[in-house]
């Protein structure tokens, strides 16, 4: 028996990847009883078969440690959240929405500022605002071969699924990464033209030994309104002034003696992160 990942499941055939081959496999009978049973992100157990070595049969899946909705991948661990220094503009709102997202569904996030080529020096300040949050942050170009050795660092031994607006250089920075791919890259309004995401299937490529899914949707933040007292906690650099907030339960909103409120003050807070806490939270709130 060896173990190995799915990295892809087409019409019930799953490609399984192990330490030394990659596996065409088909599943063991009891575990297609129920569809949405297996799922790319799984590890599994894989029986392989006579021949040439190249199949098998999938016995096992083993424990999952987590399961992500939308793409739905099993096992993901970190989000890369990747968007363009220019071209198109950066949307930082979005930007903070993945953020939050991934630490509500307590995933690790990297933030990667590309086409660092365009404007190095906006690029560099961006880099200063998301690292003092903190997140681990890289500059990179795929163009001027800047950050991608850093950025190749963040993937190692994570199941990490890319998160950020069409055109900002996804499949460019995989590519980057392993020429070998050949991921399909391209202008930002041919794409949107031809709707091409929502039908792309949900895959798994393995970059040294952790595996990346360049898949554009990742889950959008629809905060419900049990929330609204969780959502402090998904920005990082607010925990160390939470406790010196005046009234326990305080949401930083209008309360009087409310420290975060300070910090954004005195500048130890971004004032952007904290409008868009506040744009979040309106969201939240309950509607009666
Ligand atoms: N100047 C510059 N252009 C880049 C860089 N990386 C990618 N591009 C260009 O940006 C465009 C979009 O790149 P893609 O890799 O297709 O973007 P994507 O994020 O995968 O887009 P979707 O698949 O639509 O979500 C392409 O024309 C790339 O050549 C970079 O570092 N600098
Ligand atoms: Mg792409
Ligand atoms: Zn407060």
């Amino acid at each position: 028996m060896k173990e190995g990942i799915i990295t892809k499941g087409v019409g019930g055939t799953y490609e399984v990847q192990t330490d030394s081959a990659v596996l065409s496999c088909t599943l063991r009978g009891r575990l297609r009883l129920r569809d949405d049973r297996v799922l790319v992100g799984d590890r599994v157990e894989v029986s392989l078969l006579p021949g040439d070595g190249g199949r098998g049969v999938v016995e096992n899946i083993l424990p999952r440690h987590s399961e992500l909705v939308r793409p739905r991948i099993a096992n993901v661990n970190q989000v890369a959240v990747v968007f363009a220094v220019e071209n198109p503009p950066p949307n930082f709102l979005l930007l903070d929405r993945i953020l939050v997202q991934a630490e509500l569904l307590q995933l690790s996030s990297v933030v990667v500022i590309n086409k660092g080529d365009l404007q190095p020096e906006v690029a560099q300040k961006l880099a200063q605002v998301y690292s003092s949050i903190p997140y681990p942050t890289v500059v990179t170009s795929v163009i001027a071969d800047q950050g991608l050795d850093r950025f190749r660092e963040l993937l190692r031994g994570k199941i990490t699924t890319l998160a950020g607006p069409s055109g900002v250089g996804k499949s460019s920075l995989l590519n980057a990464l392993d020429p070998s791919l050949s991921l399909e890259t391209g202008m930002v309004s041919a794409k949107a033209q031809r709707g091409r995401h929502t039908t792309r299937s949900v895959q798994l490529i393995s970059l040294g030994d952790g595996y990346v899914a360049d898949t554009p949707g990742f889950s959008q933040l629809t905060l419900s309104a049990d929330q609204e007292g969780e959502l402090q906690y998904a920005f990082p650099e607010f925990l160390p002034h939470i406790e010196g907030c005046q009234f326990r339960g305080c949401l930083h909103r209008h309360e009087p003696g409310c420290a975060v409120k300070r910090a954004v003050e005195q500048a130890e807070v971004l004032p952007r992160r904290y409008q868009h806490y506040l744009t979040l939270l309106e969201e939240a709130k309950p509607r009666y």
